[in-house]
């Protein structure tokens, strides 16, 4: 796990422990044992400690925070490199995050190869940097841009490294062993950084703090207590605080949530049963058919990771319509630095739009984009067939459509395949792969690949009506209208998602989607609320009315007029309005959620909870800290769940049935996760 050599009078300890260098309890132990060897030797003036592969590391092991306390740990073995009377040296490359930063701060220098990058992303575990990082990051760097490090998680490059002082030298990435070994070398004495004095607390301290002391993260009112102690307490006492404050952290339901989290996106993009060794389709060029907000969403995804798209059209003027939105983000992009003006270059030249279908057979991945008629898409993929490469893959962007029908049109039904994105579906991390009867594996490896190429997180789903997200969604949204009709009010329904922490209720999310989806336009027929609400030109968020009034700012008022509209449907339908609970809001809109979701995998449609976790939290903006729907319903109870259900099932009419694994997990007092 390491390798310890020696170059003329400079040790070199090699962290060697893929895939990503974690400092787990084993290597912790060897890395003791080679500074001790290290100091010993007389022959040794300086140690190197480097790592191999890609990265230097990604901090401490993840998997092991419940390991025994007497195992050796990671802020033993930083005191020990500090308190090593040779200088001691970290060789950074690549991702330098976490414990593996700690470990680097308690080098006495540090050197960085250009393409490193240096975070302390624990506070997005729940966690705050454990292992000395809030100590003495403030006193290399300063208060305030320790926080703005420690608070969010966000990292620094190498060059920003270099001005703020967290690391000594750059250099080159191939060269900077051989530099190192130099700089060693030069060294005659160490640098402790405990050793320097404490940070200046800045008079716009508070002002800074602010911003994050808004967050939900309970680990963001740590990190900024853990920095303050920094500034107010002899180094022992500053790292004694910062110890007590990691361990209350860790034994907090948040953290255990946000760890789920990160294992459950990265599990996200794994199918069962799938061979081990499975050859995937090479994804040269992707062509995506219809240039409307979604496409060309998608199309901008392939464009940023270098593949070129062809983007096709019927008429000439959306083509160009849809162009022109592309260099529009490109160019926001570019204004607001998340872009090079070299990357906004090279993604545009990497367009190609046509109005010619034909142009479609170069690409080795196909994706509609149309509007959601499925004769259209019938038609769209029996011409697909017709002129597609052998090996290419044909998806559709459908939110509810039937995979299999549109396969079926084709006679190659095991390329047909659902990549499901969301909007705005170049900023929006999710993709939904649908997997039809009869894709074939090597067309789903393909898709989990290439969606995570272009930096999404893919979760597998099976063919239903809605997929994952949006089938859950959908008794959310009925509910939340037959609730508006007995009686709660409008936002008083939508509080009682924003209080979980939603960014939205289910009306504002209506009005945000659009009232006017599934609305007979053309008959003007009025069969429910929302075709009432189109009926007064109140589409939602683009029409500025919808369930709620909006200003130019687009914030959301309560409207007198729908009042008037919700009254009259009630009297219509002969519904007596009555007093409405918050408790019945969080079942009617909320628990009946995690009933499909049991349903969902009852039905084998997702393969896992973590998968449902992970769909909404990245699709719909379930509150991360909470760990996802059912890690949430595993923390509320499922017996309390189906205690709920069971009180308001009248309301959920004829059909309801409250999913049979959730009334086994009842009766074996149970949950979707077992709880360790
Ligand atoms: C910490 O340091 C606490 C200290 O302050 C105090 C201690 C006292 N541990 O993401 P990938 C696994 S807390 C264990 O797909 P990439 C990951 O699960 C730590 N496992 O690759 C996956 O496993 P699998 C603070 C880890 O190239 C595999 O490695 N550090 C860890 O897209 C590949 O990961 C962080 O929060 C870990 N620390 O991204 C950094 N990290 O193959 C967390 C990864 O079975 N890590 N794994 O699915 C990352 O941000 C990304 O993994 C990284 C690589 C950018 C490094």
């Amino acid at each position: 796990m390491i390798t310890y050599a020696q170059t003329d009078a400079i040790a070199q300890i090699v962290i060697d422990n893929p895939p990503v260098n974690a400092l787990g309890v084993s290597l912790v132990g060897e890395l003791l044992d080679a500074i001790a060897r290290a100091e010993q030797d007389g022959k040794v003036s300086a140690i190197l400690i480097r790592a191999a592969g890609r990265l230097f590391s990604a901090g401490a092991d993840i998997n092991e925070f419940k390991k025994p306390e007497d195992a050796p740990r990671l802020p033993t073995l930083i005191d020990r490199i500090e308190s090593c009377s040779k200088p001691v040296i970290a060789v950074i490359h690549g991702q330098c995050l976490g414990g593996g930063l700690e470990l680097a701060l308690g080098c006495h220098y540090r050197i960085a190869a250009r393409n490193a990058n240096l975070a302390l992303p624990e506070v997005q575990l729940g966690l705050l940097p454990g292992a000395g990082g809030t100590q003495r990051l403030p006193r290399l760097i300063g208060m305030n841009a320790a926080i703005n490090m420690i608070a969010t998680g966000t990292g620094v490059s190498a060059e920003k490294a270099l001005s703020l002082g967290l690391v000594d030298r750059l250099a080159d990435d191939d060269a900077v062993i051989v530099e190192a070994l130099e700089f060693a070398g030069s060294l005659t004495g160490v640098r402790r950084t405990c050793d320097l004095p404490p940070p200046a607390i800045p008079s716009d301290l508070d002002a800074h703090l602010a911003p994050h002391l808004q967050s939900h993260f309970d680990s963001v009112q740590a990190c900024a207590a853990a920095i303050h102690a920094a500034a107010e307490l002899p180094f022992m006492e500053g790292m004694a605080r910062e110890a007590a404050l990691f361990e209350e952290l860790l034994q907090s339901d948040q953290a255990r949530a946000l760890q789920h989290v990160f294992f459950a996106e990265r599990k996200a993009a794994k199918i069962e049963g799938l061979p081990a060794k499975i050859e995937r389709h090479s994804v040269e060029r992707v062509g995506v058919i219809g240039a409307g907000t979604m496409g060309s969403g998608i199309a901008i995804n392939f464009l940023l990771a270098g593949i070129p798209v062809t983007l096709v059209e019927t008429n000439a003027a959306p083509l160009q319509r849809g162009a022109d939105g592309i260099a529009r983000i490109l160019a926001t992009s570019v204004s607001k630095g998340r872009l090079t003006e070299d990357q906004r270059a090279k993604a545009t030249d990497l367009l190609n739009p046509s109005l010619a279908f034909d142009d479609l057979g170069q690409c080795d991945l196909i994706i509609e984009a149309v509007f959601e008629d499925m004769s259209v898409k019938l038609d769209i993929f029996r011409r697909l067939d017709a002129l597609a490469k052998p090996n290419a893959i044909l998806a559709s962007n459908t939110s509810f459509l039937d995979i299999n029908e549109m396969a079926s049109a084709t006679a190659r039904p095991e390329a047909v395949v659902g990549l499901h994105f969301f909007s705005p579906a170049n900023v929006m991390k999710l993709v939904e792969v649908i997997r039809g009867d009869q894709t074939s594996n090597e067309v789903l490896a393909t898709c989990m690949k290439i969606t995570q190429r272009i930096g999404k997180v893919p979760v597998l789903s099976g063919v239903c009506h809605g997929f994952i997200g949006n089938r859950m969604l959908l008794p959310r949204l009925e509910q939340a209208k037959q609730l508006l009709l007995e009686g709660a009010a409008i936002t008083q329904i939508d509080e009682v998602s924003t209080r979980l922490g939603l960014p939205m209720g289910p009306l504002q999310m209506i009005d945000l989607a659009g009232v006017d989806i599934g609305w007979h336009r053309d008959v003007n027929r009025i069969e429910n609320l929302n075709d009432a609400l189109c009926a007064r030109g109140r589409l939602g968020q683009k029409s500025s009315a919808g369930y709620y009034d909006y200003d130019d700012r687009r914030k959301p008022v309560p409207s007198t007029e729908v009042g008037s509209i919700v009254e009259q449907f009630r009297n219509d339908a002969a519904i007596e309005r009555r007093t409405i609970s918050d408790d019945e809001i969080i079942v009617r809109t909320v628990y009946v959620m995690i009933n499909e979701a049991a349903l969902i995998l009852e039905e084998g449609i997702a393969q896992r909870p973590s998968d449902i976790d992970v769909v909404w939290m990245l699709g719909f903006g379930w509150p991360r800290w909470t760990g996802g729907p059912l890690w949430w319903a595993s923390e509320v109870g499922v017996s309390s769940i189906v205690a709920g259900l069971e009180r308001y099932r009248s309301s959920f009419g004829p059909d309801f049935r409250i999913a049979s694994s959730l009334l086994k997990f009842e009766a074996d007092s149970q949950s979707f996760y077992s709880r360790g």
